[in-house]
């Protein structure tokens, strides 16, 4: 994806979701302790139960290092590799035939599927995930992510991304000036907050997922 935009056209490299189109696998990735995980199991609780949703709900555990993970996971990493090392795990990964045959697997079985990532954002430079495991991925963070970052993570994942706010509550007013996070976004259009914990936020989220697909 090129640009001759400058600067403040970071919105050039990254498009925000128009839902005209169902975003049926989303990478749910951030810094750790954003929430990825809780929002991986009180969202999907709450698709599964709306009735409009329509379609079952899958959960994708990528996560290597995770303890004891919130929820039941519908295809877990940890059944190929405990590597922490995602930067090495996920290529292998994504290349595995198992693994594939079983994200596809799952893929078919649901409407929407989570991937919960490992923390951090680091390995999305070294080992994108492919963009044919996901359609979109959500930028889980305590406060709002700089329109630099968007642009970079739209660039290094070419999906769409978009920014969902979670564990605002949590953190003073001082340290959420602080945050290397905190500059003012111009669009607000790929920003949702959310809380996970209270499920707030959940009907405004769910409408990134764009319209379902119409079913036969
Ligand atoms: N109060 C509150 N707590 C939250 C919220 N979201 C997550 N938490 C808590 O924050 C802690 C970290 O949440 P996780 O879901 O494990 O975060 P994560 O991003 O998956 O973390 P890593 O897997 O380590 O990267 C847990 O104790 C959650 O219960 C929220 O919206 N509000
Ligand atoms: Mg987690």
């Amino acid at each position: 994806m090129t640009s001759a935009a400058g600067p403040l056209d970071s919105n050039a490299f990254y498009t925000v979701p128009d839902n005209d189109q169902f975003m049926k696998r989303i990478a749910l990735i951030g810094p750790r302790g954003a929430g990825k995980s809780l929002l991986a199991y009180t969202f999907s609780a709450f698709l599964k139960h709306r009735p409009s949703s329509g379609h079952a709900v899958a959960v994708v555990n990528l996560d290597p290092s995770v303890h004891k993970p919130a929820y039941v996971p519908d295809l877990d990493v940890r059944h190929f590799s405990r590597d922490s090392d995602v930067a090495l795990l996920y290529p292998a990964l994504f290349k595995d035939d198992v693994f594939s045959d079983r994200f596809s697997a799952v893929c078919q079985q649901s409407g929407a599927v989570l991937l919960d990532c490992a923390s951090g954002l680091d390995w999305v430079w070294f080992s994108k995930l492919p963009s044919d495991f996901c359609d979109a991925a959500w930028l889980v963070s305590p406060a709002l992510a700089s329109e630099s970052l968007m642009a970079a993570l739209g660039e290094a994942l070419d999906v769409p991304v978009i920014n969902v706010v979670n564990t605002r509550e949590l953190f003073a007013t001082e340290q959420k000036t602080l945050s290397p996070f905190s500059i003012p976004s111009r669009s607000r259009k790929d920003t949702v907050f959310v809380n996970a914990w209270e499920r707030d936020g959940f009907d405004a989220l769910a409408k990134h997922l764009g319209p379902l697909p119409q079913t036969a």
